[in-house]
């Protein structure tokens, strides 16, 4: 099987590899452009989460110290993350907002040393401010988790010098309520329109198609049944025709659904959010934001094997 980071392509690599009996229609994106990479989409993608943070839910604290952080990123790299989302500013439920000064002395730094660590560098951040200076910083693409809504967000991305890619991301609320009592008529339909509205926007405001990534957002202004709903209808976000991305590393639907309430801790999510990982893949997701990367790899390969084995 080859290496999780040899189909990382370069500037004007072709879509050799595909596998024709799976190619879907020819509207939905079978290329992913981030920054100066370009990922042919024959293969889910393994984004590993960076979180510089003192507060994130899973990992907070552990990786505020640089050296840490640069350690980690590396041993992901090595473990085959295909892409590293570095965010300063936790967005756990609950979690206050960062100061953007704040947020840009954490990741910025960080950002321009591992620029060249050989991977697409993504930063996680709703502030224009902070996505400029981390796309100045060598960052191959924005991850909105409010999809570019932030008064000068869009143009801050559409503007910008380097092409990056772009991720999309639902969310009910903000962080610090969203969890409280989040209601919808159609979780799904909901969500869907929103994704649609906003890549519209943005292919609007001249970001390419190609450079768009959707994500429903698991656990954003969501209970246990929205994301369990959004992760078996996750075949009708890939039909709009942008890459899906899934996060549920780790979440609280995690420890819900293993029965949390024995006393068991976040560390303790592994297996279960490899599972969701492979559920949101068998649905079409075409990148996994995870925690655990070496684990998550290794299921991805088996469940690949499978697929790819001859009838
Ligand atoms: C997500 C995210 C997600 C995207 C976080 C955590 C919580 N960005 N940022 N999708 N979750 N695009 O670290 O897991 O699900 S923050």
């Amino acid at each position: 099987m080859p290496g999780t980071r040899a189909r990382i392509a370069s500037p004007g690599t072709t879509l050799s590899g595909m596998n024709d009996s799976r190619a879907p229609a020819a509207s939905l994106s079978r290329v992913l452009l981030c920054g100066h990479y370009r990922f042919p989409l024959d293969r889910p993608l393994v984004m590993g989460v960076l979180n510089v943070t003192p507060d994130s839910f899973s990992d907070g604290g552990r990786f505020l110290d640089p050296g840490a952080a640069l350690a980690h990123a590396q041993q992901m790299i090595a473990d085959g993350a295909d892409l590293i989302d570095v965010g300063g500013e936790s967005t756990r439920p609950g979690a206050p907002s960062t100061p953007g000064a704040v947020e840009l002395e954490r990741v910025v730094p960080l950002i321009e040393k591992l620029a060249s660590f050989g991977v697409p560098i993504s930063a996680d951040t709703r502030k224009p401010a902070v996505m400029r200076a981390a796309i100045a910083a060598g960052a191959s693409m924005v991850n909105d988790v409010q999809a570019a809504r932030a008064p000068g967000a869009l143009e801050s991305i559409a503007g910008a010098a380097q092409p990056v890619a772009l991720c999309l991301m639902h969310m009910r609320g903000e962080p610090a309520t969203m969890q409280q009592a989040p209601a919808y008529d159609d979780v799904v339909a909901e969500v869907k329109a929103f994704l649609a509205e906003r890549a519209r926007a943005c292919e609007a405001a001249g970001v390419a198609r190609e450079r768009i990534v959707v994500d429903p957002g698991f656990g954003f202004g969501k209970t246990v049944a929205h994301n369990l709903a959004l992760l078996r209808a996750l075949p009708e976000l890939v039909a709009l025709g942008y890459p899906v991305l899934a996060g549920l590393s780790r979440k609280a639907t995690i420890g819900a659904l293993i029965g949390q309430e024995r006393g068991r801790g976040i560390g303790d999510r592994l297996a279960g959010s490899v599972a969701a990982a492979l559920a949101a893949v068998a649905r079409g997701a075409a990148i996994v934001r995870v925690h655990d990367v070496r684990e998550t790899v290794d299921a991805l390969k088996v469940w690949r094997a499978v697929q790819d084995s001859p009838q």
